[in-house]
Parts: structure tokens; C-alpha cells; sequence
């Protein structure tokens, strides 16, 4: 029987979840976190914002979560993930997984706060001394993009994701008039919006090539495909983008199917990211042994949190392949304090998505992670280090919003 009195800081019964709940807020965007206290006055804050679907976990979080979490043991982080995860019997999924993300990054928190530690302490300690960001650029044309991407490099970005209009769609993916910030839900039904993949694979290495030439060959650029492509259209892409060397060539081809990644393989050495629709290990698998893809997106809030998430992280260490965790404004703060954690600790790190919140979002999730010379650097508070401001979060009621859809110029419903 395991000495309950020293299986991890603080007694036993100071341990115990005495109450667990849901805070719904929409400053600027909709938010969803859940907050565990703990008889000995320590409470801890995890994210479980899904895009669109929020309501949806936070239902799942308040009748098939929370009943079962009080009177157990804070401490018990990892029976506590076995609980929910083989407990669910239905398992995995994006509502189910961004679940159990927020109780284990809120368990986390609590054993950092007991331990009087931040998380990266608690995880192996500092592997680097700052967390590597890429920033997002984009504009109606190249021209308009390869400005943003210099507003960028001038503040410090050594890393820039660029997306460019596409011309004939009004509405292609990945392209605001925000600065730093992009949200993409922005309407209570889908909007639907066009898509034509000819006029985007003639757009794109224009792009790369007018960037390229505007900012060298130092700063490293990125691109997102959002799913959009075949895999023979992703090869071409990836093939036609080689000599402008990308860091990497994101979601070129839905990754349900992995095989649609050899053909790419097959035609480039441009590297790839995947993941950020992921929610298990299971769904990396195939791609990270068989080495088919350079980065895994798969971020905490998606995946089961912490404990699940370095279970990814080392599997794709095995094969070879680092980190790149997703962290767009739809990721909460909380997200993004626990993953600079993580990225301050993990071996394999790579990179860091980092699309700044509004101050409006900040305000009611207060932090200690800071931004310097195109490096995010996690703070030493006792946790993940970020909080909520309860009384300025009611301020925010729920906003129905969901993602678009996009279709085919001929009405074919298509990938967003
Ligand atoms: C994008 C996201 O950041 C990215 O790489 O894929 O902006 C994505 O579109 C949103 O997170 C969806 O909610
Ligand atoms: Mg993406």
C-alpha cells in the first residue's frame, strides 16, 4: 500500500478536491476553464476551450467530470488520467480529451503551487533558457504579407508564419486585418467561404519567393496549408516550396490518412507539421514511426494535458521529431503558460506557435510568462503562473461562435 503521507507534497486530506467548476467567459472570445480547489485552500486552472464546440466540454466537464473528482486525492495526477480517460469507455475525441487536458494541467498546477515549484521544475528542469516563437504575418497579397512579415523581424521574430490572399477567393484561410491576433469563429452558423486549390499552388511559392528576397535567408518562415490539399497537390507544394527552405509546411493534407504523407515524402524535403486537430497518441502514431512528418502540433488543451502530451513528445523524440505545439488566440492563456513549461523542460522542443491574446483576454487570465527578442520565457511562480480574475471574467457572457466551412467554387463542401 503506497504511504499516502509522502506520495507527494502536503498531507493526504489537505489533498483532497473538496469543489470543482466551469467558467465560461468571453473576453474578445470565448473561453472555457475549470478550477479544482483543494481542502488545503490551493486551487489549480486548467483550459478547455475547444473552438466552436465549447459548450460541448463544458457540459461534459460539469456532468461526467466533476462529480467524480471530489474527495479524490489532487495528487493522484495520473490515476487520476486513467480514471477519466479508460473510465469514459467511449474513449478519445476532441470534447472528451480537451476534458481531461483541463483537469491534469489544473492537477499540475496544484502540485506546483503544494511543491512551491513552477511546472518546468516539477517536469526535468530548464533544457533551454528561452522558448523559440513564430508569429503570424499575413496580407491581401505578397506584397502586403512581406510588410507584416518585416513588422515582425523588426519586433524581434526570428520565426514568422506567412499567409497570403488568394486571388478570386474573398475569404481564404489564415489572412486578418488584426494585428498579431486571429480569430476565425467569427459568426453563431458557419460562414461559408471559397476555396480553389489551382489559384492557391500558383500563389504560394510567389509568396515564399517575394519574401525570400525581401528578408534573406535568416529568418525562418513557415506556412500553413489548413488542411486544404491532396496529397499529390501537397507534394507539388512541397516540392515547389523547397528553394525558399521553409521551417515547415503545416497540415498540407488532412492527416487522417497517413499514407498521404509518404507521396509527399516521396516528392520534398520540406519539412512538415501536424497535429493541432489531434487529441491522442493514437492519432500521431503512425505518422511519427513510419517518419513521415518533422513536427508534432498536438497541443496540451487537445491532448489530455501534461501527462498525455509527454507521452507524444516522447514517442516523437524516438523517430526523430520535435515539438511545435499549436497556440493560436483560441488556446487560453492557461494553455499557453502550461506549454512554455513544457517547452522550457522537452528534449526534442522545436517551436512555439505564439499568436498574441487581446488585452482584453490578458486582463481576465493574468500571467507571468514575458515575450523578449522573439523568445517566450515562463516565470518562476509555483504552477503554470497564470490565473483568473473570476469577478472581471463574469463581465464576458458566452458569445455563440463557430469556425467556417469552406466549399469548392463548384459547391463541393470541402476541408476549412
Ligand atoms: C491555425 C489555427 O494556428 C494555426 O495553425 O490552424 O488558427 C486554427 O485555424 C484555429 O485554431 C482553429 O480554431
Ligand atoms: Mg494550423
Amino acid at each position: 500500500m503506497v504511504d499516502m503521507q509522502t506520495d507527494s507534497p502536503g498531507s493526504e486530506r489537505d489533498r483532497r478536491i473538496v469543489a470543482a467548476r466551469v467558467i465560461v467567459t468571453s473576453p474578445g472570445r470565448n473561453f472555457v476553464s475549470l478550477l479544482i480547489e483543494t481542502r488545503s485552500g490551493i486551487s489549480g486552472l486548467g483550459d478547455a476551450t475547444l473552438n466552436g464546440r465549447e459548450l460541448a466540454v463544458a457540459a461534459y466537464l460539469e456532468h461526467h467530470v466533476i462529480p467524480n473528482l471530489i474527495g479524490r486525492d489532487a495528487g493522484r495526477i495520473e490515476d487520476t488520467w486513467q480514471f477519466l480517460y479508460r473510465g469514459a469507455y467511449w474513449r478519445r475525441g476532441p470534447v472528451t480529451m480537451t476534458a481531461i487536458a483541463a483537469v491534469d494541467v489544473a492537477l499540475w498546477d496544484i502540485l506546483g503551487k503544494m511543491a512551491g515549484l513552477p511546472l518546468y521544475r516539477l517536469l526535468g528542469g530548464r533544457s533551454r533558457e528561452g522558448v523559440l516563437v513564430y508569429g503570424h504575418a499575413s496580407g491581401r497579397d505578397p506584397e502586403e504579407t512581406s510588410a507584416e512579415v518585416g513588422r515582425f523581424a523588426a519586433q524581434g521574430y526570428r520565426a514568422v508564419r506567412a499567409q497570403c490572399g488568394v486571388p478570386g477567393l474573398a475569404k481564404p484561410y489564415g489572412v486578418t486585418r488584426m494585428k498579431n491576433a486571429y480569430e476565425p469563429a467569427e459568426s453563431e452558423l458557419p460562414l461559408e467561404t471559397l476555396w480553389s486549390t489551382p489559384a492557391y499552388l500558383d500563389m504560394v511559392p510567389r509568396l515564399f519567393e517575394r519574401l525570400r528576397a525581401d528578408h534573406g535567408r535568416e529568418i525562418e518562415l513557415l506556412h500553413d496549408a489548413h488542411h486544404r490539399l491532396t496529397p499529390i497537390e501537397a507534394a507539388r507544394l512541397a516540392r515547389d516550396l523547397e528553394p525558399f527552405r521553409l521551417f515547415w509546411l503545416e497540415d498540407a493534407t488532412p492527416a487522417e490518412n497517413p499514407d498521404g504523407f509518404e507521396l509527399i515524402r516521396r516528392h520534398s524535403v520540406t519539412p512538415l507539421a501536424v497535429g493541432e486537430v489531434f487529441n491522442s497518441v493514437w492519432d500521431c502514431r503512425a505518422l511519427l514511426e513510419r517518419q513521415l512528418i518533422d513536427y508534432i502540433r498536438t497541443t496540451i488543451v487537445h491532448a489530455g494535458g501534461i501527462s498525455h502530451v509527454r507521452r507524444i513528445a516522447d514517442l516523437a523524440a524516438l523517430h526523430r521529431a520535435r515539438t511545435g505545439f499549436h497556440g493560436a488566440t483560441d488556446l487560453s492563456p492557461i494553455t499557453l503558460g502550461a506549454a512554455l513549461h513544457f517547452d522550457t523542460w522537452v528534449p526534442n522542443f522545436g517551436i512555439q506557435e505564439y499568436m498574441q491574446h487581446t488585452q482584453e483576454t490578458d486582463a481576465v487570465f493574468p500571467h507571468d510568462y514575458t515575450l523578449r527578442e522573439g523568445y517566450l520565457h515562463c516565470g518562476e511562480s509555483p504552477g503554470h503562473g497564470v490565473s483568473l480574475d473570476e469577478r472581471l471574467a463574469a463581465r464576458y457572457p458566452y458569445n455563440p461562435r463557430q469556425l467556417p466551412i469552406a466549399r469548392l467554387t463548384d459547391g463541393t463542401m470541402w476541408d476549412w
